[in-house]
């Protein structure tokens, strides 16, 4: 089953994504989600100018020894750019294995472990109360699993706050919004909103938070310890978590559970954390963590140190990518990010992907299940856009 053909579909429909294609002798095509959020052209020329090229010919069958062309090839190993177009030629080689077997992906992984996958919503409001109505308005829809973000009293903006009710979209066109920020305004006040939250839901919702790489190991450890009382799913990138060791001081302090890595690109990233159980969730994925083989040897991994996946699933992920990562979620145990795209993006990328009662399923089409309106898509041209950067109070740059 050779490679004939393969492209790469840059498309903006509210915001940007990048989708390689690859055609085999037999007409049947794979897609892969290569989207690098503020970056992505890097990822697409990574693609067209350095790996399209060696793909034509190839067996698309052979999907773990192209991985190990790409990866091992490139001879610079690992990083976001690289990664991303790896993980989108592996996800579409799935598709197209799974598309030539009439079998949706998650029957090649092992089948279903479970009859659903768990997703939790992102509900954010710019204070306090209109985060518990935003809360309210995912359980009325069905969710089980719910992360809560809220502005900060004496800070203008802040991570996680949408500026529509039910879509988060945080990259800016033309140029990086900037924010600002102060860990003590912070952290006296996220104690108050889970607080807040408890006493409107009780104890058994899930809620989980997203600290978005702000706080130094100790303030992390005593907003662990702070939340204690309120259970929490996880608390999400507590710290950047290049020092991987730095989660042992916060592990020391706090039953809360921790969710990381949603920026990591490989097993090499994560190795130390899931090893000495650092972290309760690892939250890469199969668009910039080395596709569905790469993914599952983390998860693998993961197993072995008794920590689940959870991976991240934000609208700059695309239909795409939601579609793989739920043939793949359906063959762990774990929870999946599912932030709802777009009626704009959803018709760019049809699927079968659905949600019902707080759980998804990628349905039973052969492959992964999801297409491109390629005609539609290039009525959505690209424009450039940036996540924003985030600066102190005193202008310091930060995390953002
Ligand atoms: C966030 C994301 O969903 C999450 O957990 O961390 O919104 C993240 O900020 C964006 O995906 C970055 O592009
Ligand atoms: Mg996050």
């Amino acid at each position: 089953m050779k490679i004939v053909d393969a492209k790469v579909i840059v498309c903006s429909p509210g915001r940007n994504f990048v989708t390689l294609k690859i055609v085999t002798e037999d007409g049947i095509y794979g897609l892969g989600d290569a989207t690098l959020n503020g970056r992505e052209l890097a990822v697409a020329s990574y693609l067209s100018d350095h790996v399209i090229p060696l793909l034509i010919g190839r067996d698309a069958r052979r999907i773990e020894d192209i991985w190990q062309y790409l990866y091992k090839g490139a001879y610079w190993r690992r990083g976001p750019v690289t990664m991303s177009a790896i993980s989108a030629v592996d996800t579409a080689l799935w598709d197209i294995k799974g598309k030539a077997l009439n079998a949706p992906v998650y029957q090649l992984l092992g089948g279903a472990s479970r009859d659903g996958v768990l997703v939790y919503g992102h509900a954010s409001g710019q204070d306090i109360e209109e985060a518990v109505k935003a809360v309210s308005d995912y359980v009325r829809l069905g969710y089980k699993a719910i992360r809560a973000q809220s502005g900060i009293p004496g800070l203008p903006s802040t991570y996680g706050v949408g500026r529509g009710k039910m879509y988060y979209e945080p990259a800016e066109k033309d140029a990086p919004l900037e924010n600002v920020w102060n860990s003590e305004l912070y952290l006296n006040f996220v104690p108050q909103l889970f607080e807040r939250l408890r006493k409107e839901f009780g104890p058994d919702l899930h809620l989980l938070h997203d600290a978005h790489h702000r706080l130094t190991p100790i303030e992390a450890a005593r907003l662990g310890k702070e939340l204690e009382p309120y259970h929490l799913f996880w608390l999400e990138d507590p710290v950047p978590a290049e020092l991987q060791e730095s989660f042992r001081l916060i592990r020391q302090h706090t039953t809360t559970p921790l969710a990381v890595g949603e920026v990591f690109n490989s097993i090499y990233d994560c190795q130390q954390l899931i090893q000495e159980q650092l972290i309760d969730y690892i939250r890469t994925t199969v668009v910039h963590a080395g596709g569905i083989s790469h993914l599952r040897k983390i998860a693998g991994l993961a197993e072995l140190y008794l920590v689940r996946t959870g991976s991240h699933g934000a609208t700059d992920l695309s239909p795409v990518y939601m579609a793989a990562a739920l043939h793949f979620d359906l063959s762990v145990h774990n929870i999946q990010e599912y932030m709802r795209h777009t009626e704009e993006t959803d018709r760019v990328f049809p699927h079968a992907y659905s949600f019902s009662e707080g759980m998804m399923h990628p349905g039973d089409a052969p492959g992964l299940g999801v297409d491109i309106e390629e005609t539609l898509a290039s009525k959505y041209p690209y424009r450039r856009a940036y996540l924003p950067i985030n600066r102190k109070l005193d202008g310091t740059m930060h995390n953002w």
